[in-house]
Order: C-alpha cells, then structure tokens, then sequence
C-alpha cells in the first residue's frame, strides 16, 4: 500500500529546460534532453540517474557528529512503513528532476532483516513496491547492487572474507540482489570491492583472497548467463577506504584481475571520478584506459576535493574536468547501457529539500554542457586531426610490419643502421590544443 501523506520532493514544480539565460534557479539550463548532438538525444547519451543512497538514505552524520539530515522516513518507527515512505519521496524526486534512471543497493530500499531469511523476504516486497511505483513512472533502473560491506559481518570483507559462511552469505545477498534487479529491468549490475582488501597483511593471505574473489564473481556471471540478464556486469574500482588497500585499486588492476580469473570478456567497469583521483588518476585516464581495453560501462559523477584525502563524493562543478571526460567517453564510443549516475552528496549543512534538487540540477547541467563542448570537439576535427597526424607514420607499411611482429630486433636494428636513422623531433603542440579545449568551455 502506497503511504498517503505527500513526500517532502511532492510540492516541487518539474524542473525543465529552459535555457542558459533563464533566471529560474530551479531550471535547466544545458539539460535539453531531447536535443539532437551527434545524432542522438542527449539524454540517450547522458543517461542520468539518481543514486538512492545519497539522496534517499544520508543523514550527514559523520564521525565528529550525529545525523543533520531529518526525513520523515528516518522518523518512521516500523521499518517496512518507512522504507515505502522512502520510495515515495524518491519516486517525487525522480519525477521532479525528470531523471530516466535511478541506483540503489539492497540497504537503500529495504532495511536489514533479523536473519538472512527476512531481510531476502523485505528485499523482494520492497522490489514489488518498486516495480508497482515504476509502472506509473518514466523511470528506469541504471543498476542495482548489494551492501555487502556496511553490516559488522563483513567486518573482514564479503567474497574474501576468511570465514566462508560470510562468502555464502555475501553470495545469496549478491543472488538476490540480482534477481531483483532484473524484475526491475535494470540496465546492469555493479559490484564496488566494499571491504574487498586488506588493513594489514600481517593477518592476510593475498593469493586466498584474490582465488575467493575471482570464484565469487565467476558465480556472478555464471547467474547472469542462467538467468539471461541481460544488462552488463560492472566492476568499480576504488583504490582505498574503508580498507587500506583494495584489491580493485583501478582500472589497469581490475583488468589484470579480470584476465587472470578469466573474466575480461565478462565483465566491464563503473568508473568514479573521485576513486580515479584518489588513485592519483584523473577521471579521464581512467575512462580511457577501460576503452581501451573494451571495459567502458558506466560512469559514477561526483569530485572529490584535491586538498582532502578521502572520497567526499562532492556533486561536480568542475567544467574543464568534465569536459575532458566527456570528450573520452565519446572517443571510447559511448556508455552502450551504462550511464552517468550522480553517485555523490549534499554537504552535511544542505539541510532543507530543495538542496538535493539545486545539488541535480548543477551536476546535470554540468555534464550536459561539458558533452556538448565534447561533441563540438570531435566535430571541429582539429582535436582528432591532431592525434591522427601524428601517429600518420605508424600507418606506412614498415612500421605496420614491426608491429605485426614480422621483424626480429635483429632485423630492425640491421634495417635502422643501415638508413643509418636520424629521427627528427616534432612538436606535440600541447598549447594550442589545450587552447582549443580552454575556448571551447565559454
Ligand atoms: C563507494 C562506492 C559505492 C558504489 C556502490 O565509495 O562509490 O557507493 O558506487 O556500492
Ligand atoms: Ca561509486
Ligand atoms: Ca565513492
């Protein structure tokens, strides 16, 4: 039974595009979701979506302080009453902000059970909750995960834990959270490492832990092949926090992990901007890395603040950084079923409702604006000429052979001193491509 009383988000006007000169702060400025830019929708391209857990769940307690945050539903003495509460309030956000997706882990919408049994039995009845709500709504799910890292039992981590009835126990929960996540026709399923790493490998063994990990997610995929999911499995790299040291540090780690375990044709990535800094990456490194290697699947938006060392999951307003993100996505050829999911939260003082909505609408209009500077990059040209020209030698059919493999060192090194080579340098013209980048952000 839906709650009656109206959420907190239901009072709020839908927040439409209404241009960059507009004066209404609740208002779209870049977000013209149905402008055509290379040759789809930009919604098609952005696929936006709503993370549950920061908007729905925060509290803004932190470890100097209690909750900031009130909701109704945090109030709610029965817990199955305020998660549909919850849902509620949510299902107004979406519709406000006119988001097409939404995440979620188990936690977000279901409250933890006694005992595995009941929390599974909360789970699905929140998911048939869900799906009722989604009937009448034009929302979808992005992906779906499971919070296999918050409750004290997966103090040690979930799939390398070293009790094994913790590995049973993550690998129902992970079972589950998948067959949901399917009835609500959600576009992929992502695992973010939790506790997956070590504080001290004192007490550790790496290489039991890593074989756990690799079984676990092998069973992951050997269930989405039985249940004909369809949508993508996402692994998301975090280098550190909670653990010291995660065993999905980023990209290049999760890749040689993946083929190790023989996954690479399984599994793709989520990637998020502030686990990309905290590896000491930039967001763009990572995203083209993963295309590189065909792993590009979906993207978490957030920051995180150069002068603080942990992930504080700010909503991003960093222009040139977004758009050089972008650009990478549409080099990479796009997210297929992944999408930009705002995986990021008020600050701690953004009490009141409307906060959360001010929060969306800057990081939307954000990415909106930094795709189309993106996209007039790649249809200027000059920015793809440029790579084109100079890697042009590398297409002559010498250099093609060395890199087929025809040539020993012996025989390229007989072919160089006899031209006896004296390669010229040439200018990498960093500036006036920068130049390009800089003017294409006013
Ligand atoms: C935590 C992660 C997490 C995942 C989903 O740092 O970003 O929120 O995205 O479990
Ligand atoms: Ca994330
Ligand atoms: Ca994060």
């Amino acid at each position: 039974m839906p709650t009656s009383a109206p959420s907190i988000f239901s009072s709020f006007d839908v927040v439409h595009y209404e241009g960059p000169d507009t004066q209404n702060s609740l208002a779209y400025r870049w977000y013209d979701a149905d402008r055509i830019v290379l040759g789809k929708p930009l919604q098609e391209h952005l696929r936006p979506a709503i993370a549950y857990w920061h908007s729905l769940a925060l509290t803004g307690a932190d470890p100097f302080g209690s909750a900031t945050i009130d909701r109704p539903w945090m109030r709610e003495q029965d817990a199955m009453t305020g998660a549909r509460m919850k849902a509620d309030a949510a299902f107004d956000l979406f519709r406000v902000l006119g988001v097409p997706f939404f995440t979620f882990h188990d936690r977000d919408i279901t409250p933890e059970g006694a005992d595995l049994n009941s929390g599974l039995k909360n789970l699905h009845e929140m998911a048939d909750y869900l799906e009722e709500k989604m009937q009448g709504a034009s929302v979808g799910v992005l992906w779906g995960t499971a919070n296999t890292f918050a409750h004290p039992r997966f103090m040690a981590g979930a799939a390398t834990n070293p009790d094994p009835e913790v590995f049973a126990f993550s690998a129902t929960t992970v079972k589950h959270c998948m067959d949901v996540t399917k009835q609500l026709n959600g576009q992929n399923y992502v695992l973010w490492g939790g506790r997956e790493g070590y504080d001290t490998l004192l007490n550790t063994s790496l290489r039991r832990e890593l074989d756990q990990l690799g079984r676990f997610l092998n069973l992951v995929v050997e269930h989405k092949h039985k249940i004909g999911f369809r949508g993508a499995i996402l692994m998301e790299p975090k280098p550190k926090e909670p653990t010291k040291h995660q065993y999905d540090f980023d990209v290049a780690t999760v890749y040689a992990f993946l083929q190790h375990y023989g996954l690479e044709h399984e599994v793709k990535l989520n990637i998020e901007a502030n686990h990309a800094t905290l590896a000491g990456h930039s967001f763009e490194h990572e995203i083209s890395m993963a295309a590189t290697f065909g792993l590009l699947g979906s993207l978490d938006i957030n920051r995180g603040d150069l002068l603080l060392g942990w992930d504080t999951d700010q909503f991003p307003n960093n222009l040139l950084d977004t758009t050089l993100a972008m650009y990478e996505v549409i080099r990479g050829g796009g997210l297929g079923t992944g999408g930009l999911n705002f995986d990021a939260k008020i600050r701690r003082q953004s009490i009141e409702s409307e906060d959360l909505i001010h929060a969306h609408i800057g990081g939307i209009d954000l990415c909106a604006r930094a795709f189309l500077n993106a996209a007039k990059l790649v249809e200027g040209k000059q920015l793809p000429e440029v790579v084109e020209q100079r890697y042009a030698n590398w297409n002559e059919e010498y250099a093609q052979s060395m890199l087929r493999g025809n040539l020993s060192l012996e025989a390229i090194a007989a072919d160089a001193e006899k031209k006896n080579l004296n390669p010229k340098p040439r200018s990498g013209r960093q500036e006036w491509i920068e130049n390009l980048v800089t003017r294409s952000l006013f």
